[in-house]
């Protein structure tokens, strides 16, 4: 098999590290509040929306979306991956019927740039070799690769730990841009669409901004939101947004917290006290600490997840923006990797624009 292209990048890796995504992944001073106007962090809309305002889709976050909307969503969100993956695809069959030597070295160079990651690129490499001989143009070289994805995600747990009675208390966490707040905002709506009462804690004490930010989301899902002044102690905020939620019977706490601090070390013992204050309120809380990934940094999202699991013990992920990439392989890259299951997949920066992750459907969307 053709693994001369791996020994390429691994040199090129080797010789010069590719800007921020070979970074540690933590970006402590980068100056991302002070270099961007504060706008930029605020849900689609607020600053310069993407698209045309999207007041029907906004409408739709309250109702059912039916099935195929979701799929429809799902499939705009990964266009730029499945570019790679299928005309790109078509492309090596162009005049030809059967997968050569050169056709595979090319084939394993796309997964390669789609971000599925080294090993997992192969796995499916060596997959598609041994079957290779049912492989008789592009559709069943996509067949193939759909069938062996799919066994990847194969024994992922897609259950949530039960809260037992009181309320659900899920702290996010992630470094900072990666879509934390915006994917509370986007919780936050699905569980107020089902019925549940929220209540979002705002622990990312130390931007004014963000307490904003978080505010109009918690006005757009229809939540509650519990806030202290600017730099207040964010394990407070937490304590008291917990005691809130028991003494009110909320379904479901949503905690938001910083993604930058002045160290690395400081934002992981931060974030412990927080989750200490949690349980201190509540037996079993915080029931799930969900770690926000950013698909567009790739690889380095791996790295960011073992050091957060170190400290935490991560029990979901969420990965954001797969519509802004065409690295979506790092899906699965991350599935087959990680012992943590990713429970939701951001496709967007509108409110209905996470999805629940489902590696069936995710699968059909790719290809
Ligand atoms: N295209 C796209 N953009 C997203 C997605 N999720 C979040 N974003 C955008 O990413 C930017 C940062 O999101 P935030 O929610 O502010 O990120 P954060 O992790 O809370 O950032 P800090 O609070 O600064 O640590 C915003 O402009 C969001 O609209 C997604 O799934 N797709
Ligand atoms: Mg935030």
């Amino acid at each position: 098999m053709a693994l001369n292209w791996f020994k390429k990048k691994k040199k090129s890796e080797n010789d010069e590290p590719s800007g921020p995504q070979d970074s540690p992944g933590f970006q402590e001073e980068d100056g991302r509040a002070d270099d961007i106007p504060e706008e930029q962090g605020l849900p689609a809309g607020e600053s310069q929306p993407p698209e045309e305002p999207r007041e029907q889709e906004e409408k739709e976050q309250t109702q059912d979306v039916p099935r195929q909307g979701l799929f429809a969503r799902l499939k705009r969100g990964l266009a730029k991956t499945r570019k790679i993956l299928t005309s790109d695809i078509d492309d090596l069959f162009r005049g030809r019927k059967y997968l050569d030597d050169e056709m595979l070295e090319q084939l394993e160079e796309l997964l390669i740039t789609s971000d599925m990651g080294v090993q997992t690129t192969m796995d499916l490499m060596a997959a598609v070799a041994k079957k290779s001989r049912r492989i008789d143009g592009a559709e069943a070289l996509k067949q193939v690769l759909k069938e062996e994805i799919l066994k990847l995600f194969g024994d992922l747990e897609p259950q949530q730990p039960d809260a037992g009675t009181g309320p659900r208390v899920i702290m996010v966490v992630g470094v900072n841009g990666v879509g934390k707040t915006t994917t509370i905002g986007k919780l936050a709506a699905r569980a107020t669409a089902e019925g549940k009462s929220v209540l979002i804690a705002a622990a990312d004490t130390f931007r004014a901004a963000a307490t904003e930010q978080l505010t109009i989301w918690a006005q757009r899902a229809g939540a509650e939101i519990v806030k202290h002044r600017e730099n207040a102690d964010p394990a407070a905020v937490a304590f008291d947004s917990v005691r809130a939620a028991v003494a009110r019977g909320t379904d479901l706490v949503l905690i938001d917290t910083a993604g930058r601090l002045h160290t690395r070390v400081n934002l992981m013992e931060e974030l412990k006290k927080i989750k200490r204050s949690v349980a201190k309120n509540l037996e079993g809380a915080p029931h799930e600490i969900l770690l926000v990934l950013d698909a567009t940094t790739g690889q380095n999202a791996l790295s960011q997840a073992k050091i957060f699991n170190e400290a935490l013990e991560i029990t979901g992920l969420a990965l954001t923006k797969l519509d802004g990439t065409a690295k979506g392989g790092i899906v699965v890259s991350i599935c087959s990797s990680l012992r943590i299951p990713l429970r939701y997949i951001g496709v967007g920066e509108g409110i209905d624009d996470l999805q629940v992750f489902d590696p069936a459907r995710f699968v059909e969307a790719l290809f």
